[in-house]
């Protein structure tokens, strides 16, 4: 199965949770009522949306009906799939091409939500763009850290710097970000810890690996990733909050979303975070992520154009 079939596969819970959901709801109103908007409003907060990105929605429902875009219950949908493909292609430029020089890349989150595993994938994927990679293990504070990250390096072919387990992880950013840059290497991927701790070692580890990384790298991190598992639903959207207080994030991967029905937790990421989505997860496997495309996740959550994207389909 190609991408956007495991996507358009993963994405099936949240359709039934969510679009089928409000299709049933909206279906019954001949014309459009308080009661529609109260019967709305629990569907989206039950489907993962979000308590502002819900009201954010229910107000374009409203200003359709003030435009007369909407007049009864079966236009509701259709203009709902306008608005959330919006909101989708919103704030969604394409990251800027590497700048010639090594392009650090720090992967943030709390425990488990895909980190190391995404990492995996994105040296799968830039080394098969034809771009050099080296991974550097940030995580020294999770026994067998590093040696997950070695199994990825090796399964991707690409090397990897790491420290003695309970090592400064600055120390690893700083020998990891010298020999990417004496081995002109594009892209260096750093692992990090998923300890959310306190909040204030957080933010002194992050800045200190930041500061070091570019002690070497001018600019460095150019881009600093927060892993979100869509499975937590709204919980990711807070750890979200959390971070970027702590570290300013140019970006989210979104993991996990084969067979959740949470997926509908990207619309308030994208909507609540003001921090573009960058990737999405389909799976454990090296080839499960990809850039995320709007277009292509709308295609799949609506069913749109599945026969042409099939076809396309790598
Ligand atoms: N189903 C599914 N599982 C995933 C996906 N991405 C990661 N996982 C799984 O999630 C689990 C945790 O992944 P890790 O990459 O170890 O997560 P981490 O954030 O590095 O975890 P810590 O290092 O403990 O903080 C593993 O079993 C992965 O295989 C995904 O897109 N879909
Ligand atoms: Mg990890």
């Amino acid at each position: 199965m190609g991408f956007f079939s495991r996507l358009r596969k993963g994405l099936e819970k949240t359709k039934g949770s969510l679009i089928k959901n409000i299709e049933t709801v909206v279906r019954g109103y001949a014309k459009i009522d308080d009661e529609m908007y109260d019967d709305l409003e629990a569907v989206m907060l039950t489907g993962d949306i979000g308590v502002e990105t819900t009201e954010y929605l229910l107000d374009q429902i409203r200003s359709g009906v003030k435009s007369r875009e909407i007049q009864n219950g079966d236009d509701v949908i259709p203009y709902l799939e306008k608005c959330i493909v919006a909101l989708l292609e919103e704030n969604n430029d394409p990251v800027p091409d590497c700048t010639g020089t090594t392009d650090v890349i720090f992967i943030v989150g709390v425990n488990g939500v895909g980190k190391t595993t995404t990492i995996g994938k994105l040296a799968k994927y830039y080394t098969q763009q034809g771009k050099s990679v080296m991974l550097a293990a940030g995580d020294t504070f999770r026994a067998a850290a590093a040696e997950q990250l070695t199994i990825w390096a090796d399964r991707t072919g690409v090397p990897i710097v790491k420290h003695q387990e309970g090592a400064d992880a600055a120390a690893v950013v700083f020998d990891a970000t010298a020999s990417a840059k004496a081995h002109h290497t594009d892209i260096l991927l750093v692992d990090t810890a998923g300890r959310l701790q306190t909040k204030s070692n957080l933010m002194e580890e992050l800045r200190k690996m930041a500061r070091v990384a570019s002690r070497n790298i001018e600019g460095a991190p150019q881009e600093t990733l927060l892993v979100l598992d869509a499975t937590t639903g709204q919980n990711a959207v807070s750890q979200a909050k959390l971070f970027g207080d702590v570290v300013p994030l140019t970006g989210v991967v979104l993991t996990k979303l084969d067979g959740t029905a949470k997926g509908g937790v990207i619309l308030s990421v994208k909507r609540e975070l003001g921090v573009p989505v960058r990737w999405v997860g389909v799976g454990e496997g090296v080839d499960d992520l990809r850039p995320f495309d709007a277009a292509q996740f709308a295609d799949a959550l609506f069913d749109r154009n599945v026969e042409k994207r099939e076809q396309e389909e790598d």
